[in-house]
């Protein structure tokens, strides 16, 4: 057992009411310019930008304080190769038969199909695992908490990170991606959570036309 040590909320900023009102206005704002694209430039991205991003999603609240991440970042092009070679092929089950219609139904709208290019040519593929236990001093098994809460919430900061750093991202999840562990050489107790593809959008991208839920329908007061 660890006795448990404190220091004070040294980051914490108040503002006033108004301006308060104003800052979640304009991140709301901000936040919903955000737009999932498939289609991506191969234009280079300073990798400092995506430390700094990961540095961001590395901050997200998770289960015990374990951080019971790992973000493997892609950019070496024979990687990338290998990655869209067997997702592709996962996918090619999917869509030809292995997912049943109603899962088909569901995305038809989107446009999507076996057919993956940006995972060539999109700068960085950041492949997310979840660590579903640690490593003690001897080698024994940590249990880890909310792996997929702490993972998910991670994910969601490092996609906001990245959109407010003016490039796109698409959470790609071939099913299954067990593929990526191998290729990718991680270790047993890290299993893949999603690829977030990460680059700026082609020149001439287009997106599904979507709607966002009211708050309404997303919200209860009580
Ligand atoms: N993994 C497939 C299918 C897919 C599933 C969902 I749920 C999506 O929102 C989008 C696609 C693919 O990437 O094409």
């Amino acid at each position: 057992m660890a006795e448990p040590k404190y220091t004070s909320l040294e980051g914490y900023q108040e503002y006033p009411v108004e301006e308060m009102q104003q800052r979640a206005t304009d991140f709301y704002a901000d936040i919903r310019r955000r737009r999932t694209v498939r289609d991506f430039s191969d234009r280079p991205v300073p990798r400092e930008v995506i430390n700094q991003c990961l540095l961001a999603a590395g901050t997200a609240p998770n289960g015990a304080n374990q951080q019971p991440w790992h973000f493997v970042v892609v950019s070496d092009p024979e990687i990338k190769r290998k990655i869209r070679a067997a997702a592709e092929e996962e996918e090619r089950a999917f869509y030809g038969g292995r997912a049943p219609d109603e899962w088909l139904d569901a995305l038809s709208h989107l446009g999507t199909d076996e057919h993956k290019p940006f995972l060539e040519t999109a700068p960085y593929l950041i492949v997310i695992f979840g660590q579903h236990y640690g490593l003690g001093p001897a080698g024994e098994k940590l249990k880890h908490y909310y792996v997929g809460e702490s993972v998910g919430i991670a994910t969601g900061m490092l996609i906001t990170a990245i959109h407010n750093a003016g490039l796109v991202s698409l959470t790609h999840t071939p099913s299954p991606m067990g593929f990526l562990s191998q290729v990718l050489e991680r270790p047993a107790n890290e299993r893949p959570f999603l690829i977030l593809v990460v680059g700026y959008p082609a020149e001439d991208v287009q997106v599904p036309v979507i709607t966002k839920k009211p708050l309404d329908e997303i919200a209860t007061f009580v």
